[in-house]
């Protein structure tokens, strides 16, 4: 079940939300944390579109909680467990001069991009 509610989408058992700033990925930690929740991380197709739906209504790509800081090539939610679900563009990830954080493109397809970029932040609940 998808509902849309101010400034963000329920999906599931979670809300993503945004209040339409951007960040580098320790900012976007820091501020979601600090809301009580993480970087948004979808772990299914239907997750995955519903944050492509929030980014439509923003000129900027999203930063995922999605990461490979610990283990280079090993993808890990927030909590350290290894990602379930991927949707990689095509040659991705490459860790092309270094990049452990990771984008969504409005295809829904996923870039690995270095952590200091700054990406629309959108936080899970
Ligand atoms: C971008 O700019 P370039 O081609 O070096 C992108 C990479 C992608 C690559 C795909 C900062 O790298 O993450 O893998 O395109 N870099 C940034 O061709 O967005
Ligand atoms: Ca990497
Ligand atoms: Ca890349």
């Amino acid at each position: 079940k998808v509902l849309r509610v101010p400034n963000g989408i329920m999906v599931g058992e979670k809300t993503f939300q945004t209040d339409g700033s951007r960040g580098t990925y320790e900012i976007a930690q820091s501020k979601c944390a600090q809301s009580g929740g993480v970087l948004a991380s979808p772990r299914n197709a239907l997750e995955n579109s519903a944050l492509v739906e929030i980014m439509n209504s923003h000129n900027i790509n999203v930063l995922l909680g999605i990461n490979d800081m610990q283990t280079e090539g090993t993808f890990k939610y927030p909590d350290g467990e290894i990602i379930s679900f991927a949707n990689w563009n095509a040659n991705e990830p490459n860790d092309a001069g270094g990049e452990d954080c990771v984008e969504i493109f409005g295809t829904g397809k996923w870039n690995d991009i270095p952590c200091r970029l700054e990406r629309l932040i959108v936080c899970e609940y």
